[in-house]
């Protein structure tokens, strides 16, 4: 079976992966509970893999602010079932949680990858990654979901940025995770303004240095919908998919997407380009 790391590979220019979200959630930032029905994730999930993802993101509770906690059954009862039939399937699967329960029972169905926005720091959460060595996402948060949004504050962002994820590696170091299996992500939109989030896009190199495969989530937030200057579904797809071509021109090894169709075809764009050029 592919694995994450065969996927990433560690040559420079090698192609970044496009991680497609799949959230089994009634109120998901954007997908406004189409895919409650584990049947229709498991479409969606399908047919992101046909349009060029590599990697299928799996959530089942809404980090929105003001989305309804999610208790552990109901949690693994939405994930579950998709995650089994992906993993099945051949596909790499992602579980998007901080639950220690739901990343130990996704990877016992096949997750190879445990998407965590709480960076492995609720209870439980970094022992339950460490004893199970998948890979883990570790994402950048200031605040929680609730007030994340209410004042997010900060002198430099990308530093403090920075230097959280390399606190945070440093942390799973000790617990005995293995490097080679962290990644990380400076979590746009959660406690950032605007302002923050273009730095960050802006200065994205300089996150390259924790020395970990950079994940980017940029797709459809509402600092997109600002620099879409549109609310038009889309504009703010084109624009998403033309950030997360940045976000690759600047570092990322992953994209996380809606829209893997465009996002595959400017990222198809870039491939021929370098490989057309003599020089490269
Ligand atoms: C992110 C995420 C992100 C990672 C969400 C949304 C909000 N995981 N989960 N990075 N965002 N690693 O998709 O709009 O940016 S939920």
């Amino acid at each position: 079976m592919a694995s994450l790391a065969s996927a990433l590979g560690s040559k420079p220019g090698k192609d970044p992966l496009i991680m497609g979200i799949v959230n089994v959630t009634p109120d998901s930032f954007s997908d406004g509970g189409r895919y409650v029905d584990v049947v229709d994730a498991l479409t969606q999930a399908r047919k992101l893999v046909s349009q060029g993802a590599n990697v299928i993101d799996v959530g089942g509770e809404s980090t929105r602010p003001g989305a309804v906690p999610v208790g552990v059954e109901q949690e693994l009862d939405r994930v579950l079932p998709v995650v089994e039939a992906l993993a099945t399937d051949g596909v790499l699967v992602s579980i998007d949680t901080s639950k220690p329960e739901v990343m130990r029972e996704a990877v016992y169905a096949g997750a190879c990858l445990i998407n965590d926005v709480f960076a492995l720091q609720q209870p439980g959460a970094l022992a339950t990654a460490a004893s199970l060595q998948a890979s883990v996402i570790l994402m950048h948060m200031q605040g929680t979901p609730p007030t994340m949004q209410d004042e997010p504050s900060y002198k430099d962002v990308v530093m403090e940025v920075r230097s959280f994820l390399s606190r945070r590696i440093e942390a799973c170091h000790a617990a005995g995770l293995d490097r080679s299996n962290l990644l990380v992500d400076p979590g746009f939109g959660f406690g950032k303004t605007r302002e923050h989030n273009c730095a960050l896009l802006d200065r994205l190199g300089q996150l390259a240095e924790c020395g970990a495969p950079l994940v980017v989530g940029i797709s459809r937030k509402s600092f997109v919908r600002a620099l879409a200057r549109s609310c038009e579904p889309n504009d703010i797809k084109e624009v998403s998919a033309l950030l997360a071509l940045l976000a690759v021109e600047r570092g990322a090894a992953i994209v996380r997407v809606h829209d893997v169709e465009l996002t595959k075809k400017f990222l198809d764009i870039r491939h021929d380009l370098q490989s057309f050029s003599p020089i490269h």
